[in-house]
């Protein structure tokens, strides 16, 4: 009687190991994706474009079809948390790649936060980019 019920114990217990593992496997795996700058060189001024690519870090591909549903781009990076300028998507040109045009009013570092859905993954792929505007 003794044994049965440390056997359920234990089964219990390996069953709930397994839930835990799984659940961190799919975290893991939206942790694989991950935003990059696609064109280093932005200059300050009006409706400048801002070219970003999805990756698989795993598997070194790009991700097309995200759903980006957060954006900001503020100068926190350079201590002006609350100089934010309006982020306006972009019809993509190749497969992978994410545009947006915004208007950069000053020279310095900005930050780009980003947030997507990946078709096929649960979680949310977070990231903040930095860019750096160039008179
Ligand atoms: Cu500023």
């Amino acid at each position: 009687m003794k044994s049965y019920t440390c056997a359920r114990a234990l089964r219990a217990a390996l069953i709930g190991i397994a839930i835990i593992g799984s659940a961190t496997l799919a975290r893991a795996d939206i942790k694989d994706y991950e935003f990059q700058l696609v064109d280093q060189a932005i200059k300050t001024g009006p409706d400048k474009i801002i070219t970003v690519r999805l990756i698989n870090k795993a598997s070194g591909k790009p991700v097309p079809d995200a759903v980006i549903f957060a954006t900001r781009l503020d100068m926190a990076p350079d201590g002006m948390q609350e100089m934010a300028t309006k982020v306006t998507p972009m019809p993509g040109t190749e497969p992978g790649t994410y545009r947006f045009k915004a208007t950069l009013s000053m020279a310095g570092r900005w930050q780009l936060s980003l947030g997507a859905k990946v078709q096929g993954e649960t979680g949310t792929v977070e990231n903040k980019i930095v860019i750096t505007a160039q008179k």
